[in-house]
């Protein structure tokens, strides 16, 4: 209850900021701009762009500051996903519960729309002026982020998997963009180096427990209720948690490190309580 009203109230503020970043696009095409929206404005959890909202209203009482990175977030987040369910990658024909964005718009104008997305990610971001934050998430999205992650991922396909392998690319793939949203919104809340560490920490033990979940949904979880297909990862012949443990063994991982997460949040006050009950929550996700 606690969190599900914490990602609306975030996810309205994003979604009203996200809408804002459009208005001054009169110039541009209109087909590539429906495109763009039509990925970006499908409801999607908004998990990224509320932890960085959280992250900068727990330093600073004010979630504000943190709205171009929650937004820029987001619109890197949603690109990733349009390019990943292309036929050269994923192949996916459901998104967000309605049909790929390349199924609905075409195969060209999904890569655009990706690009553009990406691009605009950091013209929102850049002008803040904060380099430091410009720097942090071409960081966690790019080379040695999540498309090293997602390349690595992909080289990994029909190869057996050791745990190891499994948690170094998933910890770019999905990982880095959780880590960084905590980051993100501590940066741009004020936060000093031991708060700024504290949230890094936790937000790798949240992206590991997110990929897990992610994994066993693949496996266990309801494609209606996911909005997108399930049993992918076993037709790709992709190693995963289950794959590699057996699906019990990946609850009682996944459990830990919801508990190791919780664990990290020691330095805040109750106004952490949020990024406490989490881990559960996410832990006993359906979607
Ligand atoms: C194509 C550059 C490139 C990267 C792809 C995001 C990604 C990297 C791949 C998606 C495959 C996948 C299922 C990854 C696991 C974690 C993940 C990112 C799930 C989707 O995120 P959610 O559940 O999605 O937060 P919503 O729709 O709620 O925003």
């Amino acid at each position: 209850m606690v969190v599900d009203t914490f990602l609306q109230e975030k996810s309205q503020r994003v979604v009203s900021a996200l809408e804002a970043c459009f208005s001054g696009y009169t110039h541009a095409p209109d087909g590539l701009v429906d495109a763009m929206k039509y990925s970006l404005f499908s409801g999607g959890k908004r998990l990224r762009p509320a932890l960085v909202l959280g992250a900068c209203e727990l330093m600073c009482a004010d979630d504000a500051p943190g709205l171009p990175a929650a937004c820029a977030l987001e619109m890197v987040h949603t690109y990733s996903l349009i390019h990943d369910d292309l036929p050269c990658m994923d192949n996916d024909d459901m998104r967000r519960g309605r049909p790929t964005l390349h199924r609905q718009f075409g195969e060209a104008a999904a890569v655009l729309a990706g690009d553009a997305l990406l691009t605009m990610a950091f013209y929102e971001l850049a002008r803040t002026g904060r380099a430091d934050a410009v720097v942090e998430l071409a960081e966690a999205s790019g080379v040695v982020g999540m498309v090293g992650g997602q390349y690595c991922d992909m080289q990994a396909e029909g190869v057996v998997g050791d745990l190891d392998s499994l948690q170094q690319i998933h910890a770019r793939k999905t990982g880095a963009l959780i880590t960084v949203a905590l980051r993100l919104g501590a940066l741009f809340g004020g936060a000093s180096t031991e708060q700024l560490e504290a949230l890094t920490r936790y937000g790798r033990h949240l992206g590991m427990l997110f990929q897990i979940t992610d994994d066993i949904l693949d496996v266990a979880g309801d494609a209606r209720t996911l909005g997108k297909s399930v049993g992918k990862d076993q037709r790709s012949a992709k190693t995963t948690y289950p794959s590699v443990m057996g699906l019990e063994r990946a609850r009682a991982m996944a459990g830990v490190a919801a508990a190791d997460a919780a664990d990290e949040l020691a330095l805040f006050g109750e106004e952490a309580n949020v990024f406490r009950v989490l881990p559960q929550y996410i832990l006993e996700r359906d979607r």
